[in-house]
């Protein structure tokens, strides 16, 4: 294979995994597989692609930046999701099977953290996790798009280290793939909402967007990841787990809108963007289509993503969301998600998957703060 056996010394695989991954601490445990993963992967850049030492460390801080530090909410349910099945299959995770399955949670955070710089570029957001977003640091910039290209083929550099000899490794590559094109098209459908009239940014299309920006690659993907590593190979299971995962994902991504405009930045740790910015956010959607006054819509007419983040006319559009009773309405979508959730039961039943699964990435989730 002309890509891996050039230059010589390519490829190496990690097959074995000294440290004991301790269940009993899920945090600690995959930070520390997310610190060797990052040592592999930065470990590689003189040797096999004569990076220099200034370069090599640019590499490396970037990383650093970017992967580590936010809730690992996504990688860590690639672990939990692989154990729960193992069981459910009468199998005991062994050390190497856990590691594995932190690796690919692994893969999944590096492809989210290389999202959000994209991201936050599109968005001109100024903070994330707590810090500035990497491309506002004075001498990063448009170095950021680079950055997260590279990012995003460490995804695939971690799991062909990891998996490149297993049989699986096709269908996991073309997973992530297609997860990011998915992704993909629903960043395109959000960011295009820019050159949309209002009248165009309706509920539809924001359930339409949140699927695809968010609730493929944060909800379905590390789940589907841990069925195919744990030997799941049921397609009605797949679309089982899809079905809830993508409803669980779109509420999500309704959270992720109201906190933008009524969380404290500092919990959040970002500022939000979405009204400067003319999103199509679930606040702004009900808002403007299902909750409106004829005042409320000529006030949003004349100044919806026509006004700064901090700006006097920002915080009215907030009050006017407030007055229209969207906490209200946001309250009792998130009741209706609950009951759904639990009507859903039967059916990850019927398709021999873990309840526990479902239940726990939505106890992960529900009525969060930040
Ligand atoms: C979240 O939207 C969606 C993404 C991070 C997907 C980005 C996809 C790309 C192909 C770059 P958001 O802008 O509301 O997130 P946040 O509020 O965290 O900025
Ligand atoms: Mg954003
Ligand atoms: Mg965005
Ligand atoms: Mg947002």
């Amino acid at each position: 294979n002309p890509a891996t056996s050039w230059p010589s010394g390519k490829p190496a695989y990690t097959t074995e995994y000294p440290e004991e991954y301790d269940l009993s601490d899920p945090k600690g445990s995959f930070e520390k597989v997310g610190r060797m993963v990052l040592q592999e992967m930065v470990g590689e850049l003189p040797g096999l692609y004569e990076l220099p030492s200034k370069e090599a460390s640019w590499v490396e801080r970037s990383l650093e930046y970017n992967t580590q530090g936010g809730k690992m909410n996504r990688g860590l349910i690639v672990v939990e999701t692989g154990v729960a099945l193992m069981k459910h299959q009468g199998r005991e995770p062994s050390n190497a099977d856990l590691n594995r399955l932190a690796v690919l949670g692994w893969a999944v955070e590096y492809l989210q953290a290389c999202m959000l710089m994209a991201d936050d570029m599109m968005d001109g957001s100024l903070t994330r996790r707590g810090n500035p977003c990497w491309y506002k640091l004075p001498d990063v910039g448009m170095l950021n798009t680079n950055d997260f290209l590279m990012v995003e083929m460490y995804v695939y550099k971690i799991v062909k280290r990891h998996f490149g000899q297993d049989r699986i490794f096709p269908w996991l590559i073309d997973l992530l793939l297609e997860t990011t094109f998915q992704t993909e098209c629903g960043q395109l459908l959000d960011s295009i909402c820019a050159n949309c009239e209002l009248e165009e940014l309706t509920t539809e299309r924001w359930e339409l967007i949140v699927k695809y920006k968010t609730a493929f690659y944060s909800f379905y993907l590390p789940v589907a990841l841990a069925m195919l590593v744990t030997g799941v190979r049921d397609k009605a299971a797949f679309d089982t787990a899809r079905e809830v995962l993508l409803e669980m994902g779109i509420y999500f991504q309704a959270q992720d809108d109201f906190l933008d405009a009524f969380a404290s930045p500092e919990e959040l740790g970002k500022v939000g963007t979405d009204i400067q910015d003319k999103k199509c956010s679930w606040l702004f959607a009900h808002a403007y289509h299902e909750k409106s006054t004829p005042e409320a819509k000529a006030y949003l007419d004349k100044h919806y993503g026509k006004c700064e983040v901090g700006s006097e006319e920002e915080k009215r559009i907030k009050k006017i969301y407030t007055e229209l009773g969207l906490k209200e309405l946001f309250k009792s979508y998130e009741a209706q998600v609950q009951s759904d959730m639990q009507d859903f039961k039967a059916k990850v039943k019927d398709a021999d998957l873990p309840w526990s699964v479902f239940e726990m990435f939505f106890g992960m989730i529900h009525k969060r703060k930040k």
